[in-house]
Formats: structure tokens, C-alpha cells, sequence
């Protein structure tokens, strides 16, 4: 079955009671027994609901994947990965992570024994370096957010070998344009508040392996720290990833003209994308990725207070947190989306208080070109 197939059909079967054709929001917390223990695999929402079953069934199928387990929001997914560690064990993290993934890491975990080392991931050889007996684990996200790194997927996962779990956050490329399990990562993560569900209206996350033992041990944080989405979230996610392969095309194709024309324009500095030649890892991005998405971020030559009134006068652009919706964002990520890592690691990452995000919408193009060159003719 190939992806959109995948995407409209697996876990999608007609309701066994009434045969509705979509899976129904079953907005239950508890499911009554014939007997003590006697019922149909239903007991407690927390541990398992019919709606987030066909959503982890259809987000497992996705990534070409045998297991996948829904959460309440992307951070929770990730949260639940890094249950897998305990006291003691060290992290080799992407430096360039979104802001909340290096607070729930920093701020969050480090007071629970577990020890990180940030480096730039898009180097193989920096990540070898950092490993270390107590290694347990790899975290990528690629592209990255906001800088639009890469991480080559596969030379880090030869590198850490059986042992080190190799997680990576495919929340911008999406199954559609990356699969990391087939790269050699064990476990994937996303947001689905992002491109899976696709419309700004419901928060998610899911993690998703090939590995039974793995799997099993996410499953049992999932039940017992209980950090699931609602049965209407799950379904609205659901409903969104049905038309991934279709928005992803928009997307990357209006993302791509938006930066060969931000590229051209005198007042832009640097384009952030990995589907411009420009891109210092373009040819790993055409090797790795059979697509290279819709975000995209840039430094204009003004400054701050200019860049982020630019962001406030777009028409079509929101100037909003979060990406991977129908409709066109902006972000600035210093103040907004990575205000969370202190100034001074940020401008060592490249966080620059100039630097602007897009989330390039599947509006028309032409709209979305106009808007910008008008807000770029203010300057
Ligand atoms: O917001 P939540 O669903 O909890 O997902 C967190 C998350 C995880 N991974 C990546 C790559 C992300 O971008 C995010 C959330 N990011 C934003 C809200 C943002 O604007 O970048």
C-alpha cells in the first residue's frame, strides 16, 4: 500500500457497531464489563480508546512502522521517549532543537540525573565525539527548527550502533518527505499539531517504532504517566493526516518559490532552505528527504525592531507560534518559539535576533509572493 492509500485507509475500517464509514469520536472515559475483566480490549480511556487506536494505526502505517503511540501534545511524546532513560544516562542532543524540547531537557530532566551535550548534529564528527560510555541515547531533529540544519540520519545511526537509541523529531520533514526509521533510527516523534494534523486546531504528538521491546516500554509511560490526547484531538489529527501527502506538495512547492525569491531580494541577507542549492547540505537534503518541506527562515540586512515590525504587517502571514497549518505564520524565533534558550546559547546557535521563520502555508503563491514584496518594499 503506498502513503496517501496508507494515509485514507489503515485504521480507518468501518465502525464494527453501526458501520459508520469514519471512525467515530468515542468521547468516553470507561467502558462497562459483561464481568469483572470480561470485556471487548476496553477498560480505561487513559490506557486505551478506539479513536486513538485508529490514529496510532494509521500514524504507525505512515512511517512505515510497526507501533505508534498517540500523546497529548508533541512535548509529551517526547517526554515519553526520554522515560525510556534513568539516572545517570547522557544525551547527545541536535544544538538546534526547538525551544521547548531544550527546556523540557534542560529545566526538566537534568534535575532527574540525566546529563546532555548539545552539538552541532549536522556534523557526524561532533556527535562521535560527544559519545560516551554513559550515551544512551541520540536526539536529531532534521531539518531543524529554526535554523533548517540537516543531520545525515544515517551516518549518526552507524555510529551509535545496537546500543544508543538514535530518536529523531521528524515534526518539519514528515513521513511524507523522510522516513528516519528506514535511516536506521529506532524511534520517531512528532508533533502532530504541526503538518500530520495540519490545521491549527487540535495539539498532538505521537512516537513511533519497529521496535516491540521499545514500544512496549513507551506504551506502559503512556498508561502510567497518562499524557494522551483526548478522543475529538485524536480524531481531528486523524482527519488532518488523511491529506498529508496533498498539503505537503502545496506546501513545499509555494515554500520553494517564497525562497528563491527571498533569495533574489537586495534587504535579504541569508535564506535558510534546504531546497535551494545555496544550502550547504542541499545534496544530503536530495539524498535523505524526497522533498524538502515548507519552513524556511532568513535574516534581513535592518534591524531587530524593523524585522519583527516586517513580521506584524504581513496580510497573509499570521504572526504566530507553531507551523505546518494550511494557513501561512511568521515567527520570530528569539522572542517567540526558542525564547526559552538564554540569549547568549542562542546567538551561539545562530539564533540571531534578526532571524525570521515561515511556515509557508498551501495558500496561492502569488498572493503570498505579493504580500512580502509590498511588506518589503516598507522597509
Ligand atoms: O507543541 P507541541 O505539540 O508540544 O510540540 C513540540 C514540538 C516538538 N518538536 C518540534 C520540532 C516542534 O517544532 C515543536 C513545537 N514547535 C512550535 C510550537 C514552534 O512554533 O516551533
Amino acid at each position: 500500500m503506498r502513503f496517501s492509500t496508507k494515509a485514507i485507509h489503515v485504521g480507518q475500517e468501518a465502525d464494527p457497531t453501526t458501520g459508520a464509514t469514519i471512525v467515530p469520536i468515542y468521547q468516553t472515559s470507561t467502558y462497562t464489563q459483561e464481568a469483572v475483566g470480561k470485556h471487548k480490549g476496553f477498560d480505561y480511556s487513559r490506557t486505551v480508546n478506539p479513536t486513538r487506536v485508529a490514529l496510532e494505526a494509521q500514524l504507525a502505517a505512515l512511517e512505515s512502522a510497526a507501533h505508534a503511540s498517540a500523546f497529548g501534545s508533541g512535548m509529551a511524546a517526547t517526554a515519553a521517549v526520554m522515560n525510556l532513560l534513568a539516572a545517570g544516562d547522557h544525551v547527545v542532543v541536535s544544538d538546534d532543537v526547538y525551544g521547548g524540547t531544550y527546556r523540557l531537557f534542560s529545566r526538566v530532566l537534568e534535575r532527574y540525573g540525566l546529563t546532555f551535550t548539545y552539538v552541532d548534529s549536522s556534523d557526524p564528527h561532533a556527535v562521535e565525539a560527544a559519545l560516551g560510555p554513559k550515551t544512551r541515547l541520540v536526539w536529531l531533529e532534521t531539518p531543524t527548527n529554526p535554523l533548517l540544519k540537516l543531520v545525515d540520519i544515517r551516518a549518526i545511526c552507524d555510529l551509535a550502533g545496537n546500543d544508543i537509541v538514535v530518536a529523531v523529531d521528524n515534526t518539519f520533514a514528515t513521513p511524507y518527505f523522510q522516513q528516519p526509521l528506514a535511516l536506521g533510527a529506532r524511534v520517531v516523534v512528532h508533533s502532530t499539531t504541526k503538518y500530520i494534523g495540519g490545521h491549527s486546531d487540535a495539539v498532538g504528538g505521537v512516537a513511533i517504532t519497529n521496535d516491540d521491546a521499545l514500544h512496549e516500554r513507551i506504551k506502559f509511560h503512556q498508561n502510567s504517566v497518562g499524557g494522551v490526547p483526548g478522543p475529538f484531538d485524536a480524531w481531528l489529527v486523524m482527519r488532518g493526516a488523511k491529506t498529508l501527502a496533498l498539503r505537503m506538495r502545496q506546501h513545499e512547492r509555494n515554500a520553494r518559490a517564497i525562497a528563491e525569491f527571498l533569495e533574489r531580494h537586495p534587504i535579504v541577507e541569508r535564506v535558510n532552505y534546504p531546497g535551494l542549492p545555496s544550502h550547504p547540505q542541499h545534496a544530503l537534503a536530495q539524498r535523505q528527504m524526497t522533498g524538502f518541506g515548507g519552513m524556511l527562515s532568513f535574516t534581513m540586512r535592518v534591524p531587530e525592531q524593523r524585522a519583527m515590525d516586517f513580521a506584524a504587517t504581513l496580510r497573509y502571514f499570521s504572526l504566530a507560534e507553531s507551523l505546518g497549518g494550511v494557513e501561512s505564520l511568521i515567527c520570530h524565533p528569539a522572542r517567540m518559539t526558542h525564547g526559552s534558550i538564554p540569549k547568549e546559547e542562542r546567538e551561539r546557535r545562530g539564533i540571531t535576533d534578526g532571524l525570521l521563520r515561515l511556515s509557508v502555508g498551501v495558500e496561492d503563491v502569488e498572493d503570498l509572493l505579493e504580500d512580502l514584496e509590498t511588506a518589503l518594499a516598507r522597509l
